[in-house]
C-alpha cells in the first residue's frame, strides 16, 4: 500500500527577508522528499483569509494576516510517504522558543516579541487540509 502523500509547504516573510529559502528547501531534499511544485509570490488578503480560515476570530487572526502580506512567501507542493508528518517534524512545534534543535523552527527562529508568532514555514496537517491548500495556491492542479 502506498502512503504517498503532497503537502503544502510556505516560506513565510520572515523566511524569505531573512535569506532562508534556500537552507529551508535543502532540509526538505536532504530529508529526502520531492518538490513537484514551487512558486514565489506576494500574497492577497483574500487568498490568506482563505488558507487560514480556521483561525478566523483568534486574536492572532489579524495580525497573522498582516505578517503573511509583509513581504514575499515561497509555496511549494512537496511529495513523499507521510511527508505531511514528516514536513511538520522537520519543522518543529509552533513556537521557536521551545521547538526542538534540530528542526527548522528550532534552529533558525526564536520569539520576535510580535503579536503574531514568526516561525518561517507552514505546513499542512492533514490530507484534507493538504489538498484545500494546494488548491488554493496552485489552482487543484
Ligand atoms: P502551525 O503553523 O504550527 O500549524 P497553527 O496553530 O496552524 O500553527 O497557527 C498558524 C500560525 O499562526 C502559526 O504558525 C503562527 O505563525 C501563528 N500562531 C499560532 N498560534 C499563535 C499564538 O498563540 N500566538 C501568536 N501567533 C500564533
Ligand atoms: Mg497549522
Amino acid at each position: 500500500m502506498s502512503t504517498s502523500e503532497k503537502t503544502l509547504v510556505l516560506v513565510k516573510p520572515d523566511g524569505v527577508a531573512r535569506g532562508l529559502v534556500g537552507e529551508i528547501i535543502g532540509r526538505i531534499e536532504r530529508k529526502g522528499y520531492t518538490i513537484s511544485q514551487l512558486r514565489m509570490l506576494q500574497a492577497d488578503r483574500a487568498l490568506l483569509e482563505q488558507h487560514y480560515a480556521e483561525h478566523q476570530g483568534k486574536p492572532f487572526f489579524e495580525p497573522l494576516v498582516e505578517f503573511m502580506l509583509s513581504g514575499p512567501i515561497v509555496a511549494l507542493v512537496v511529495e513523499g510517504n507521510r511527508v505531511i508528518e514528516g514536513f511538520r517534524n522537520i519543522a518543529g512545534t509552533t513556537d521557536p522558543t521551545v521547538a526542538d534543535p534540530g528542526t527548522i523552527r528550532g534552529d533558525l527562529a526564536r520569539d520576535a516579541g510580535t503579536k503574531v508568532t514568526q516561525n518561517l514555514v507552514h505546513g499542512s496537517d492533514s490530507v484534507e487540509s493538504a489538498a484545500r491548500e494546494i488548491a488554493i495556491f496552485f489552482g487543484g492542479k
